[in-house]
């Protein structure tokens, strides 16, 4: 493997869960977001994209809809498949600007 140039997956699911980690351990269950640190874990690392964004989304609602087991926290897997939805829009909106269709 070339270690000047590391591939990008592995840092980026890194990069991932060291977010995750640092906001779901901020309090109360380590290992879930309450619904106070998703937000706080959003704005901090989405916020500028959302304020460009028409339709601002309504952080709670989200939470809620990606709350699959209904615990009020957002779990790892919970966390990941929101960050999928997130990604397949960021995608499509690059798609878009690169005049590709999906
Ligand atoms: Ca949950």
């Amino acid at each position: 493997m070339d270690k000047s140039n590391p591939p990008a997956l592995p840092l980026a699911v890194a990069a991932i869960l060291g977010v995750f980690d640092k906001h779901a351990s901020k309090g109360g269950d380590p290992t879930k977001l309450s619904v106070a640190e998703a937000k706080e874990l959003i704005r901090e690392q989405m916020g500028p994209m959302c304020e460009e964004a028409k339709n601002q989304p309504d952080v709670t609602q989200i939470l809620q809809s990606m709350d699959f087991d209904g615990d009020g926290e957002m779990d790892i897997m919970e966390f990941m498949t929101f960050l999928t939805c997130y990604a397949c829009a960021c995608y499509g909106k690059v798609c878009e600007m690169k005049g590709r269709r999906k």
